[in-house]
């Protein structure tokens, strides 16, 4: 349900406030020590933030995917560990169970994932099922009323705080492909889990990924999402085209950060006599930040309104997360490039951002998997129409 415009406006103000007063000082602080303090996750929880994505019968904020896009406009203007906090909450996290689950699976899990009492982590990256996805090994095996599942799942974000993990395991061992896979629910502090140790990462320091093994973890029956076999590599999709329109938006937030560090840091730095804004090869630069910058935010709202409007948008989210990544990514390097020297060393934002924006070509899908899956769109709905 959408929001009345007086409350979305008050939430977007908030969300504006909290970044400029709270977050944007303390970015250095998380870098430096590799770690988001308590309190910052306790605001964020008073403030919400952890629920955007819930509907409010189950204690969120049950915002559309285009006010959780233009929250994410304005959550993005920071380091991109503070959303990555909420993150999982709101997205990959607990969607499963928003989009497929049962009304036992929802009561039971998504007031707690909306209030950020509990932590939901997305697991179906495995050592050996990255991009081609469809080929996980982890197994569920049927034992009595329940599964017993073995298996490793690689770089899963916010695992060392999790409390209930999505796991896609494969329920059918003659099925090698997306229809033997199936979506479970599963306690973290299940007998045979344990998380591996924080990956060293290029950027993005605050927010931690770590491997999860899983030896002989029994789970009742009733922990596949929807209570269906078969279907969780399908969930999985669907939650990955939501959340790759959510992405593109937190690219376009950090996109406007780095545009003001550069308009800012080009009005204020003098070379042969006068500030390097005035230069049209500066100018150029700063242009064709703001052009495709701004190009992204529409592509991104314009998928999250047809999504809200209830139309299947795999190929526009495919088309915003390759976009909005790389567009991030351009913006980066140019504001390095106007910074010269500055950017490259870390007196000035820039240099963390260059190295924290490099993750959003890859993660929820390369940009080379997001081109296959347009192609892929493309062809389809050709084909339909011959
Ligand atoms: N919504 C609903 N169903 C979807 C869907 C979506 N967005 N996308 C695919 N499906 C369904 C398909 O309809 C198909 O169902 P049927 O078997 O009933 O026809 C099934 O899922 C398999 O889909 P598809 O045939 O497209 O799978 P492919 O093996 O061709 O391709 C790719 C899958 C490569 C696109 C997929 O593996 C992928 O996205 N990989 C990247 C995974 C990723 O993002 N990893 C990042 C880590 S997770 S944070």
């Amino acid at each position: 349900m959408a929001l009345d415009q007086e409350t979305l406006n008050q939430l977007l103000e908030t969300v504006r406030r909290y970044v400029d007063e709270r977050l944007i000082p303390l970015e250095e602080e998380v870098a430096r020590n590799d770690a988001i303090p308590d309190e910052v996750s306790a605001e964020m929880r008073e403030l919400g933030l952890y629920g955007l994505s819930i509907p409010e019968e189950y204690g969120g904020l049950g915002l559309t995917l285009e006010e959780e896009c233009l929250t994410m406009f304005e959550l993005g203007r920071t380091s991109p560990v503070f959303r990555s906090l909420i993150g999982t909450n709101v997205g990959i996290g607990s969607q499963g169970i928003v989009i497929d689950g049962t009304e036992e699976q929802k009561q039971r899990y998504l007031p707690e994932l909306a209030s950020g009492e509990l932590v939901g982590s997305f697991c179906l990256t495995e050592p050996d099922a990255g991009s081609d996805a469809v080929s996980v090994r982890t197994s569920a095996k049927r034992d009595g009323n329940g599964y017993v599942l073995n298996g490793t799942k690689r770089f899963i974000t916010n695992s060392i705080k999790a409390g209930v993990l999505t796991v896609m395991a494969r329920t059918d061992p003659d099925n090698k492909g997306s229809g033997g896979v199936s979506s479970f629910l599963v306690d973290a502090k299940s007998d045979g889990i344990t998380v591996g140790p924080p990956y060293q990462k290029m950027g993005q320091q605050g927010s931690h990924v770590a491997d999860i093994f899983f030896e002989d973890v029994k789970v009742p029956a009733d922990a596949i999402i929807g209570g269906v076999e078969g279907q969780g590599f399908k969930t999985a999709m669907k939650v990955l085209e939501r959340g790759r329109v959510h992405l593109s938006s937190v690219c376009v937030g950090l996109s406007e950060r780095l545009i003001l560090e550069a308009v800012s840091y080009a009005s204020e730095r003098k070379q042969f006599g006068e500030p390097i804004a005035g230069f049209q090869l500066i100018q150029a630069m700063l242009a064709d930040s703001r052009t495709e910058s701004y190009a992204a935010r529409c592509m991104t709202l314009d998928a999250a309104r047809k999504y809200d409007a209830g139309e299947k948008v795999p190929m526009e989210a495919a088309c915003c997360k390759y976009y909005a990544s790389e567009m991030v990514g351009r913006v980066a390097d140019r504001a390095v490039q106007i910074h010269g020297g500055a950017g490259y060393v870390s007196d000035y934002p820039v240099e963390r951002f260059y190295r924290d924006v490099r993750l959003f070509r890859i993660y929820e899908g390369t940009s080379q998997i997001q081109q296959l899956v347009i192609a892929k769109n493309m062809l389809r709905q050709y084909a339909a129409t011959q």
